[in-house]
């Protein structure tokens, strides 16, 4: 059936742009949806691979597990909204159990998504598959066109709702309300607060993965930007924040030095963190409140070994 690919890519200037006021601020920082080069997302889906990092294959095991229950409380679904859906190997449970008309993926990795969703597309011939490569964050209004109307569903899965800060999670909550409409309906996955260890070895994986991960994002400003980054003179730094409730990824420099991107100039001071990611876990009942504040009730929930699938309309 019908499978559509449009991109409306991030602009190399919205890149450079944020990395700039991100290197000019302080603390430094970058945002961490520059992670997902092609070689990002590979690194990402080895990372789930990794016996550390439960976390996919946890939300995994319990989608498959409650399926039935889950679609039962769901009901009817005209169209499956994805955004971040990456390898769009997670949303095929749901498509099995709900039978919707259409499916519509959204990332900022436009090439990768192109390939999984095709894929999609020809396991379900009866599918109408869009995949939109978009900055979903910064503009998810511009997927409205591509959408069908009827019955919508947001599947938000693999705790990247935690990437948020609660006040810019909310914000994104917001925007998946409006774009789901009144009768529309969230199903979203978080990571649960738990044994700090347990969190402290999964961001910091024996083989050294998720290391990897968090270097090539310099990586990345060497390609993309003619960045003059040297990887070896940063160290990949991530604990949990007990206070924040937070992972905090960074990236620290292990001398004093210059690098240049884009024309301009930026030191690092020894010991100076250029900080890439949060990843916020929740209590369930914290989540929900964060969910309130942008218009969601919750009408279901599903809890298994330190995470969590809830259900919003
Ligand atoms: C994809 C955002 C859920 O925060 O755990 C994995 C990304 N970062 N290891 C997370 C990630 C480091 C991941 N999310």
């Amino acid at each position: 059936m019908a499978f559509t690919f449009k991109n409306l890519p991030v602009e190399r200037d919205d890149l450079r742009n944020d990395v700039l006021s991100g290197l000019a601020a302080s603390p430094k920082s970058i945002p961490p949806k520059y992670f997902y080069d092609e070689a990002g997302c590979r690194l990402f889906e080895a990372i789930c691979r990794q016996p550390e990092y439960a976390l996919c294959r946890t939300e995994q095991a319990l989608m498959a597990s409650r399926l039935s229950d889950i679609a039962a409380a769901i009901g009817p679904v005209d169209c499956i909204v994805e955004p971040g859906a990456g390898d769009c190997v997670k949303v095929r449970l749901l498509l099995d159990a709900l039978h919707p008309c259409h499916l519509a993926v959204l990332d900022i990795a436009g090439a990768s998504l192109a390939a999984a969703a095709q894929a999609v597309s020809r396991d379900y011939p009866d599918l109408a598959v869009t995949a939109l490569g978009m900055d979903f964050i910064h503009d998810l209004e511009a997927a409205e066109p591509y959408l069908p109307a009827g019955r919508r569903l947001i599947y938000y899965p693999g705790s990247s709702i935690g990437n948020f800060p609660p006040d810019a999670a909310s914000a994104v909550l917001a925007r998946f309300r409006r774009l789901a409409g009144a009768e529309g309906q969230l199903l979203i996955g978080f990571d649960l607060k738990k044994d700090p260890q347990l969190l402290h070895a999964a961001y910091n994986d024996a083989a050294g993965v998720t290391a990897a991960f968090n270097l090539n994002l310099l990586e990345r400003l060497n390609r993309e930007l003619g960045a003059d980054f040297e990887p070896s003179r940063f160290r990949h730094y991530a604990f949990y924040n007990p206070v924040a409730g937070r992972i905090e990824m960074h990236l620290i420099s292990l001398a004093g030095q210059d690098v240049e991107i884009a024309g301009q100039r930026f030191h690092f001071a020894l010991g100076e963190t250029l900080h890439t990611e949060h990843s916020y876990k929740f209590h369930c009942d914290e989540f929900s409140a964060i969910a309130k504040t942008a218009g969601w009730q919750r009408s279901a929930e599903w809890e298994h070994d330190g995470f969590a699938v809830q259900l919003y309309g």
